[in-house]
């Protein structure tokens, strides 16, 4: 098995402090987080930006001084999501790839998302994979219903995605596919041979299928914008407390975690 790619989705769009009283904001504390994150084992970071009112935003400005200042304390790969928050225009969505990051999410087909719509047509889809190709940046398909592999395999044909792909399986948003074991074996025994994948299990989902993940040889995403908790009702301290909670598991599991560096060679990313 390859050593374990820990990603922290440390704060995704729709999450407030309200909820989540630690959770990080502006440029500084995110990069603060995503260092933190860094320290406890996690390899990648999987990163939203927010305004000065705690917004959800695609600001270009706000994305390159957030990955300043992360790039300025460790080597933690930096991953953009492309899918933003609901209702965001694909032009929006599409913008701070021009920062070439070295990772960015591509979400391959619509799904509604609690009380919204994550809207991703066939048009959407095709104008972020372009970006994304243009720039030479590596994607991670996002896949949150069953029939988004067979779209991004459709890409592959199409020549807008390369293989080997790399998969992270969000299960458990309400409204799409539910974060049930069953439905995780399914998603990664319908992969192409190749692929590398990782987990995204939302709310108490989380936990359960990163050990999964552990066990299977696949890779695992834990943080706020997927879960706040710790455990039942105890909300985490920090999203580097739920990164070295998988550390330990995967300590006593006998796999080893991946450094930025393997894990970059791990997803044939060449750039450091
Ligand atoms: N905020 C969700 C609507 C991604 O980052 O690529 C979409 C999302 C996916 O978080
Ligand atoms: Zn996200």
């Amino acid at each position: 098995m390859d050593k374990l790619i820990i990603t922290a989705a440390i704060v995704g769009a729709e999450l407030t402090r309200a909820e989540q009283p630690s959770l990080p904001l502006t440029p500084a504390e995110l990069a603060t987080a995503a260092y933190e994150c860094w320290q406890a084992g996690a390899s990648i970071v999987h990163l939203h930006v927010r305004d000065r009112a705690g917004r959800p935003t695609q600001d270009v400005e706000v994305f390159r001084e957030t990955m300043r200042l992360i790039k300025e304390k460790c080597d933690i790969i930096v991953q953009f999501s492309t899918g933003g928050a609901t209702g965001a225009t694909v032009t929006e969505r599409i913008a701070p790839l021009s920062l070439r990051p070295e990772m960015a999410t591509l979400t391959t087909g619509t799904v509604n998302f609690g009380d919204d719509v994550f809207f991703n047509s066939p048009s959407y889809i095709e104008a972020i994979a372009n970006e994304i190709k243009l720039y030479g940046i590596r994607p991670e398909v996002e896949v949150f219903e069953t029939g988004m592999m067979q779209n991004a395999l459709a890409l592959v044909k199409k020549g807008l995605l390369q293989q080997p792909l790399h998969f992270d399986f969000v299960l458990g948003v309400p409204g799409a596919m539910p974060g049930t074991p069953k439905n995780l074996l399914h998603l990664v025994e319908s992969m192409p041979d190749d692929a590398t994948w990782m987990v995204a299990g939302i709310g108490r989902a989380e936990l359960p299928l990163a050990v999964m993940a552990i066990l299977l040889g696949g890779h695992v995403r834990v943080g706020f914008e997927d879960n706040i908790y710790y455990s039942r009702g105890v909300l985490a301290e920090s999203n580097a407390q739920l990164v070295a909670r998988i550390v330990r598991i995967a300590g006593e599991c006998g796999r080893a975690v991946a450094t930025p560096s393997e894990a970059r060679s791990i997803l044939g990313i060449s750039a450091g």
